[in-house]
């Protein structure tokens, strides 16, 4: 198939109950029709419930699986989820130097305990390594806070706070926030800032949605469209 759909690659955590990490990436990069790859980065037994149990991958297999799949499948873009600490970010990030198309960072973080933080260690690699080679990054508002160390209570917030992030190297960023009962996505980059606003959506059923969102967005610029077009298409996916 990858002769035809251009190929899209996650660098991603498993989630075995499909609705998160690397299983959600492949099934957006599907529907969407791109095809999709993988390198698994570590594996969660997880559930509706919660992550019961993490096991990281060993770094230099994340290496081997990289090697593999980026020295034999024409990638046309890659995106990041789950790394859960400073060895695992230090490793893809040596791999997606030698990367030459886009590469969206989603700044997952689910630790080694399956605690929803990763410790100061791996923020900081993000900060020093991921962040300068991103196309895009796609933090929620919590994400966002502890990237920038700013909290995102107002709109206002939520303007420094992406001007902080994108201040750190990537070429653009998207903040996902709840303020009030909407939800606001603020994207920039060096042509200018945009808030794009629309209802929250009442329901409990959002585990994954930040993947869905970055896999879709990665999967429309891995068939060749702009950073605000996959944006746009991404957001009504
Ligand atoms: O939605 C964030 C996320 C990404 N990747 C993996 C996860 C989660 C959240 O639980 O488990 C593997």
């Amino acid at each position: 198939m990858h002769d035809a759909a251009p190929v899209a690659l996650t660098i991603a955590g498993s989630d075995p109950s499909g609705g998160a990490g690397l299983q959600a990436d492949l099934k957006t990069f599907h529907t969407l029709g791109v095809y999709g790859s993988s390198v698994v980065t570590l594996l969660t037994a997880q559930n509706t419930q919660g992550v019961q149990d993490i096991q990281m991958v060993p770094a230099d297999f994340v290496r081997s699986q990289w090697t593999s799949v980026s020295s034999d499948l024409p990638l046309a873009a890659i995106k990041t989820g789950a790394l859960g600490n400073a060895e695992m970010i230090e490793t893809v990030a040596d791999c997606l130097d030698a990367a030459s198309c886009p590469v969206v960072i989603d700044p997952v973080m689910i630790s080694k305990h399956g605690h929803a933080i990763i410790d100061d260690d791996a923020v900081d690699k993000l900060i020093e390594r991921l962040l300068p080679l991103a196309n895009l990054v796609t933090p929620n508002s919590f994400e966002a806070e502890r990237l920038v160390d700013h909290k995102v209570r107002t709109k206002e917030d939520l303007l420094k706070v992406a001007a902080k992030l994108l201040a750190l190297g990537p070429s653009a960023v998207l903040v996902k926030a709840h303020l009030g009962d909407q939800s606001i996505d603020c994207v920039a980059d060096s042509s200018g800032v945009q808030l794009l606003r629309s209802p929250r959506l009442k329901s409990n059923r959002t585990h994954g949605s930040g993947c869905v969102l970055s896999a879709a967005i990665t999967a429309g610029l891995a068939k060749g469209d702009d950073l605000h077009h996959a944006i746009q298409t991404a957001r009504t996916f």
